[in-house]
């Protein structure tokens, strides 16, 4: 049975329910409740020693006994509770007949469950009251992990972030994208710059793949017209902050583009208004689960996405007072002071800011027709931090060569992406994705630690 099926319709069935004791209450020597927990739903069995049910006061203290989170199945009568039951989902009782216990957890666990599922404003107010509750840090989490994602919040927010890259892939598929996979193993950098993982590959030089970018540009060039991929990304940059992972899940897609890269972004337009819309319609309980111990505001979304430029960004930012270097790049504070301005002036919290200048895209970035200055480019925010990143490409090799040269790269380590636009490549564009800081962001998450099952950041490897 499962625990989160149970409601009053059930009463007076047997049932049979294996879960991990959440809570165990003795009340007397002939009475105890334990309340079982499956996931996100907790229902409270009651053992009540009798004759007539065949349950001795050996049985009752054997439950007491139990350490909380070890694994029992429990067979009993499903019943209504007398008084509304606040600390279970569920509101019905079981009447225990018989418990077994499957796997017992150690009797001190270094994660007390009920402190890590508490929400900020219950520690405030137990505070007030003076009482001493123990705050369970990140770092102590991550540690213990395996018990810390048995939190409400934690069960949430994985089921979330899997729905939205189960979208992502539906999505794509209604709109003729094949799914491939391309190496992790490769020979060199494929955005450019020093932030990889380097390794030996069989003795030769090698590294981990920054993205797939290079290989979904090659796989349009072998006339896929339309891919996508799910996969690991791997950045070795020294990024101690609250959205860089060392190892993360891209969510990349790359098309031919018959007449202008906007074709791109009305993919990302449908494609986020279909995800925010299947996760608000769909994934009520997991979203209302995570705001009870993180509350957060709605994600505000147009129906068709907005689209501003990167000089309309930079213009708004200095209406309202910040001084930003019209060709470099924006930090995190404007991105953000930007987001807040946008949602004042539009109304939402998620937007596409394109035309970016040359100087901050990489190499492969298709400059503007009418100002090489610029780039057929873009980046995607909700709520003021970026989740994609996206352009048309340059699709010719020579322009592609002097571009990587002119960006530092020593087109020799390319060769072979280089010549693949030498064989017949249409004009195309593509985005990245970064899969949990999609699921952080619309959750208004404080950090991408949360939103990673096992983070790998600069200082973690374990577990
Ligand atoms: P992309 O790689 O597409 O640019 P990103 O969001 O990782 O995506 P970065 O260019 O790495 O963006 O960084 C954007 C901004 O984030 C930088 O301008 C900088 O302000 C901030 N940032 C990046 N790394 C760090 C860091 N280690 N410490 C503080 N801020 C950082
Ligand atoms: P970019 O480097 O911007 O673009 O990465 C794309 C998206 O990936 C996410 N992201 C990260 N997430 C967690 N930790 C990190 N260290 C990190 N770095 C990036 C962000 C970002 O928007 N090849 C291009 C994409 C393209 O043009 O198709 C690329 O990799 O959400």
């Amino acid at each position: 049975t499962k625990i989160g099926d149970l409601d009053a319709a059930a009463a007076g069935r047997s049932v049979l329910i294996r879960g991990a004791t959440q809570a165990i209450r003795p009340v007397s020597k002939k009475m105890a409740f334990v309340v079982l927990r499956q996931s996100m739903s907790t229902v409270q069995c009651v053992l009540v020693a009798s004759a007539d049910a065949g349950v001795s006061t050996q049985m009752v203290r054997f439950a007491t006994a139990l350490s909380k989170e070890s694994i029992v199945d429990v067979e009993g009568v499903v019943s209504l509770p007398k008084e509304p039951l606040k600390a279970t989902t569920q509101q019905v009782e079981i009447q225990v007949r018989k418990i077994y216990c499957i796997n017992r957890a150690i009797p001190t666990l270094p994660i007390n469950l009920e402190d890590a599922a508490r929400s900020e404003a219950e520690f405030e107010k137990a505070e007030q009251a003076g009482e001493k509750l123990v705050r369970v840090g990140q770092d102590t989490r991550l540690n213990y992990r395996a018990i810390d994602l048995r939190t409400p919040a934690n069960q949430a927010i994985f089921r979330i972030q899997c729905q939205v890259e189960n979208k992502f892939r539906e999505f794509l598929l209604s709109k003729d994208f094949v799914g491939i996979h391309t190496p992790k193993l490769i020979s060199g950098s494929s955005e450019g710059g020093a932030a990889v993982f380097k390794l030996l590959y069989n003795g030769q030089p090698a590294c981990l793949a920054q993205s797939p970018q290079l290989y979904k540009q090659m796989a349009i060039c072998g006339g896929y017209e339309r891919v996508f991929e799910v996969g690991p990304v791997f950045r070795a940059e020294n990024s101690n902050t609250h959205r860089h992972l060392c190892e993360f899940v891209g969510l990349d897609a790359e098309m031919e583009i018959k007449e202008h890269y906007f074709e791109v972004c009305d993919i990302i337009d449908g494609l986020f208004v279909s995800i925010f819309k299947h996760l608000t319609e769909n994934c009520k309980k997991e979203l209302e689960t995570i705001n009870r111990q993180y509350p957060f505001e709605p994600l505000q979304y147009l129906e068709k996405t907005l689209k501003l430029t990167y000089e309309e960004g930079i213009q708004m930012l200095k209406e309202a007072g910040t001084e930003i270097e019209p060709m470099g790049d924006l930090n995190t504070e404007a991105e953000k002071k930007l987001g807040r301005l946008v949602k004042e002036k539009y109304g939402t919290d998620f937007f596409i800011l394109y035309r970016y200048p040359l100087a901050v895209r990489p190499f492969y970035t298709m400059p503007c027709y009418d100002n090489p200055a610029y780039t057929n480019s873009f980046d995607v925010f909700i709520r003021g931090e970026e989740i994609i990143s996206g352009a048309q490409r340059i699709h010719t090799p020579e322009l592609l060569a002097k571009r990587a040269t002119e960006c530092g790269i020593d087109v020799s380590t390319i060769s072979a992406y280089i010549e693949s636009f030498s064989y017949g490549a249409p004009p195309h564009g593509g985005f990245g994705v970064g899969l949990e800081r999609v699921v952080m962001l619309f959750c208004a998450l404080n950090n991408i630690r949360k939103t990673s099952m096992f983070p790998r950041d600069p200082q973690r490897l374990v577990p």
